[in-house]
């Protein structure tokens, strides 16, 4: 019997798929954070989905590890121009927070300990497009890309999942994030090369 050694899970570095334009591969996993990473153990972190009235709903690390997760391979861009294809995450789908959160909001600002916002339309995050995700390539997110849990919104640039995640507020206007008052985008789709505004 004999072995052939592809790596890449029999993918060819460089893949098959187009990347956005102006985006080159990369194959390591740069680390992006404004500011120092902040410490938050799975024993003390919660996630608050507060609506355009102010009603919370909250969930703790029990909960979210009670909840139906998914394994997802997904490709992400950097708005600093590179990107990074088949990584592969554990989440659960956004939906799973909104089901029974009443709103008549359009928009939500992701919210992440240490301060980080962004803002994004609300049907980004639903329809399994987006994910509360824990682990990376079948270890606990690390720290520094965002554990214990970060947001993955892998169909617009990278600044949009937000590391750290500790709360999602529902807003009736979108109100830009942090890198979107920044000069940022406010939508940043990568295939219409959305970087700045
Ligand atoms: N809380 C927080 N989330 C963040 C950031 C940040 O600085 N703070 N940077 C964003 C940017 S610009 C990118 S490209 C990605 C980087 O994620 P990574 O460090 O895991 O590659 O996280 C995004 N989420
Ligand atoms: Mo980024």
């Amino acid at each position: 019997m004999s072995f052939v050694t592809r790596g890449f899970g029999g993918r060819r570095p460089g893949g098959d798929r187009p990347l956005p334009p102006g985006q080159y591969l990369t194959e390591d996993f740069p680390v992006l954070s404004f500011g120092p990473t902040p410490q938050v153990d799975t024993a003390g972190w919660e996630l608050t989905v507060r609506t355009e009235s102010g009603a919370d709903h909250r969930w703790d690390w029990a909960e979210l590890q009670a909840m139906e997760a998914q394994d997802v391979t997904v490709d992400i861009h950097c708005v600093t121009r590179w990107s990074k294809q088949d990584t592969r995450w554990r989440g659960v789908p956004v939906d799973a927070f909104l089901e029974e959160v009443e709103t008549a909001a359009d928009f939500v600002v992701a919210h992440s300990y240490g301060g980080y916002t962004t803002n994004l339309p609300l049907d980004d995050l639903l329809d399994g497009r987006a994910w509360v995700a824990f682990a990376y390539e079948d270890e606990p997110l690390a720290p520094v890309h965002g554990g214990p849990v970060r947001l993955l919104v892998p169909h617009l640039y990278f600044w949009k999942s937000a590391k750290w995640l500790r709360g999602l507020t529902l807003h009736l206007e979108d109100e830009p994030g942090f890198w979107e008052q920044n000069g940022y985008h406010l939508y940043g789709d990568p295939w219409s090369e959305q970087r700045y505004s």
